[in-house]
């Protein structure tokens, strides 16, 4: 899952892609994207590896990507939104930290670049059906469909709301699906606050609603993440400051995104996996390999929390609590899973 950093120039994109990542952006690059994982911690993996003592542990990574920031003049930005169209949901970065800032104001211009790079392209559509569809021609029918599918969405953004605020028809999801529309993504919000910031919530009440939104000193982290962990200590000690929850962090992107964890253990692995929620077993198999996907049989599942307050499979199963799904299973996050298939 690629989750796009975006926002101005300057808002702390690179500071925190260092943070979340460990990777410093190349400044060479700063134009195009870069990306790099992201393992996303699980509070359940622990108690797994002491239940199996697995060889190997394995984390699901969230892919991010630094983007060149978007200019406040708005020239050049919908190429540079092209960029991210790849990416599954948007971590919106802010500046609140530096003193002339207006985060609130950036908040709501940034949100119109996205919409007017969508509108751009459902229009330059939208117009080019009304030019074709004049005149007699073999596919005409389906193109005045995808046309009647088009023109709300474009009134709708023409109006400045996003595509998350209506409940697009199947058509409509059809007829745009290959232009991977930017405000149809999932957001979290980032304000980047300054390091002796001890108001946020001030700030967070601003934020216009729709959106998940959190605030971090993003350069603290960063800058409390390179110390070595004694001295990481008697900085926040001295300073009398918490640090920021680095793996919440990375749980909130993977709910934001609408993704979920579930599991594969065994005594050579205990490894997490994403899935969309909603998923069902075929697609947490095709996962893991697609000859499980091929062969699929059923997956015995069980639930973390069931196998961790009982201690071992046996116990499990002498509870009846292992179950014997078929493909169309719907996964829950948490979910152990052991898919029988036959080769
Ligand atoms: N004081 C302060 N400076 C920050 C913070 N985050 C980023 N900066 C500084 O702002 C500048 C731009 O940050 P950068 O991450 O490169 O922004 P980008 O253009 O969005 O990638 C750099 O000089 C950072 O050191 C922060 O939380 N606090
Ligand atoms: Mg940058």
């Amino acid at each position: 899952m690629k989750i796009g950093l975006v926002g101005y120039q300057g808002s702390g994109k690179s500071t925190l892609f260092e943070w979340l990542t460990g990777i410093r952006p190349d400044p060479a690059l700063a134009h195009a994207a870069q990306s790099a994982m992201a393992a996303v911690p699980d509070a359940r993996v622990e108690p797994l590896c002491r239940i199996y003592q697995p060889k190997k542990v394995t984390l699901a990574s969230l892919e991010l990507v630094d983007t060149a920031g978007l200019s406040r003049t708005h020239e050049g930005n919908a190429v540079k939104l092209g960029l991210i169209r790849e990416a599954g949901a948007l971590v919106v970065v802010v500046n609140a930290f530096s003193a002339q800032a207006n985060p609130i104001a950036d908040l709501n211009t940034f949100e119109e670049d996205l919409l007017l790079a969508d509108l751009s392209i459902v229009s330059g559509r939208v117009d080019k059906l009304k030019d074709s569809t004049r005149k007699p021609r073999p596919n005409r029918d389906q193109e005045l469909a995808e046309l009647a599918a088009l023109e709300p969405l474009s009134a709708v953004l023409e109006s400045g709301q996003p595509l998350t605020s209506i409940q697009m028809s199947d058509d409509q999801m059809k007829a745009t699906r290959s232009f991977r529309l930017l405000t149809e993504k999932p957001k979290l919000i980032i304000l980047n606050i300054a390091d002796d910031n001890t108001t946020p919530d001030d700030l967070l009440k601003k934020v216009p609603a729709g959106s998940r939104a959190v605030a971090v000193p993003v350069g603290l982290e960063l800058e409390l993440e390179r110390m070595k962990a004694d001295e990481r200590a008697a900085f926040k000690a001295e300073m009398g400051i918490a640090a920021f929850d680095r793996d919440g962090l990375l749980r909130t992107i993977l709910e934001v995104s609408d993704q979920m964890l579930y599991f594969t253990a065994g005594e050579k692995e205990v490894r997490t996996w994403m899935l969309r929620k909603g998923g069902t077993a075929l697609e947490a198999a095709a996962n893991v390999h697609s000859d499980l996907a091929r062969g699929f049989i059923r997956a015995e599942t069980m639930s973390c929390p069931d196998l961790i307050r009982l201690g071992s499979e046996r116990e499990i199963k002498a509870a009846g609590l292992m179950r014997q799904e078929p493909k169309d299973y719907i996964l829950r996050d948490g979910d152990i899973l052991n898919i029988k298939f036959s080769v």
